[in-house]
């Protein structure tokens, strides 16, 4: 048995005998039992959370499989942004919420019944990969960049949720109306992105001459934007529709025509799992397909329809492979209930933020933006079959 379970069982233990200790006062008539109770049932609480966590480590030591840490432990782990509205935040009652956070919450309900039983690790751009090197997360869903490095080194990146590119944001004020014309330019970039490397071979193809402003998270990049200390913000697109939505005087800034580098942004595992990537994959699909099947979180069938492929998502007959994920037959119930389909996810949250989603590449696959297009977007999964 490793140390640290050691120590927590020792925590544990003398958690319970303070418990005791405490409960046998409050049985005596005293002013204070009614507070001693409290302190009690708060003790209480708090012994349960750690055996729960030493059971969570007790599995990981045992070399039981994630999905198996997971349930042992009793909520997800999930690396999260929380200053990026409308992908992971902070909103106004205090919970992290997002398009990105929504996944992790998918998952939850997917793999223990409950969308709410998930800790949000917030975590810098320049911290992923240590972070998911460690193993201390279940998951990471948080604008990060499929990228092969990242691939061989962090952990799986799992399909893509979300198509970026890479944009320029300016005061209009600086009455620049094309990328190519910030020729020496100052540019605010985050350290530890893709973000960083791209605008770098962008300024060596084109003899841009760009000096840098390099910051260590979102908030001081745009702090030093809107301080003036840059002539230009740098990032995804959607990062910068959404911080622009954050300013006062969002009108005053223009984000530039054009992209300069692929961004697919998405879920990662951590490596050495292959049963907990395919379940993450499935889940992902799973808020796929319900959109192109058009079920909501509000007609989710509970009793078969006669429709082959939406009886089989919905576990009502046949199947997709749930029992060798480990997970429910019903488990696309559980998923789409908690927190609605792909586009219910969208709508929520990057609708509002003005990313619009018809014609895009963030469209599903058989959305074709007109009558005579050649096809919809890039948003596909593989068949739940
Ligand atoms: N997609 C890029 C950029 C991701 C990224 O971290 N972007 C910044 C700016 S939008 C961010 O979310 N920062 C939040 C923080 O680290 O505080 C990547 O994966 O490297």
């Amino acid at each position: 048995m490793s140390l640290r379970i050691s120590l927590l069982i020792m925590l544990i233990v003398a958690g319970i005998l303070a418990l005791v200790a405490c409960q046998q006062q409050a049985s005596e008539p005293s002013e204070a039992s009614a507070m001693m109770m409290a302190e009690a049932e708060t003790m209480m609480a708090e012994a349960e959370a750690m055996m729960e966590e030493a059971q969570g480590m007790m599995a990981e030591d045992s070399g039981a499989s994630r999905l198996e840490t997971v349930k042992a432990r009793g909520n997800l782990i999930c690396a999260s942004n929380n200053s990026l509205a409308g992908f992971g935040a902070i909103d106004a009652s205090g919970n992290t919420a997002g398009f990105d956070i929504d996944l992790c919450r998918a998952v939850a309900a997917a793999v223990l019944g409950n969308a709410d039983s998930v800790e949000f690790r917030p975590t810098v751009a320049a911290e992923r990969g240590p972070t998911m090197q460690s193993g201390e997360v279940d998951l990471m869903s948080r604008n990060t960049t499929w990228t092969s490095s990242r691939d061989a080194q962090w952990g799986n990146f799992t399909p893509t949720m979300f198509y970026d590119g890479q944009g320029f944001m300016v005061p209009k004020s600086l009455n620049v109306s094309s990328m190519m014309e910030l020729q020496g330019a100052t540019i605010c970039v985050q350290q530890g992105t893709t973000t960083e490397l791209n605008v770098q071979d962008f300024d060596n193809q084109n003899n841009m001459n760009f000096e840098y402003v390099v910051v260590p998270d979102n908030v001081s990049a745009n702090e030093a934007y809107l301080a003036g200390q840059c002539d230009s913000l740098t990032t995804d697109r959607s990062g910068l529709v959404s911080t622009r939505e954050g300013f006062d005087n969002s009108g005053d800034h223009t984000i530039l025509a054009g992209t300069i580098s692929e961004e697919p942004l998405g879920p990662v595992v951590p490596h050495g799992d292959e049963q907990w990537y395919d379940i993450v994959s499935a889940v992902m699909a799973i808020l796929i397909y319900a959109e192109a099947y058009e079920i909501t979180s509000s007609n989710v069938p509970t009793a078969v329809t006669g429709d082959t492929a939406v009886d089989r998502l919905f576990g009502l007959e046949g199947g997709f492979g749930q029992e060798t994920l480990g997970l429910s037959e019903t488990v696309a119930q559980d998923v789409i209930r908690a927190v609605g389909n792909y586009g219910e996810i969208y709508d929520r949250h990057l609708t509002p933020l003005g990313l619009e989603r018809e014609g895009s590449r963030n469209a599903l696959w058989n959305a074709a933006p007109c009558g005579d297009c050649p096809k919809g977007g890039q948003v596909y999964a593989a068949p739940l079959r």
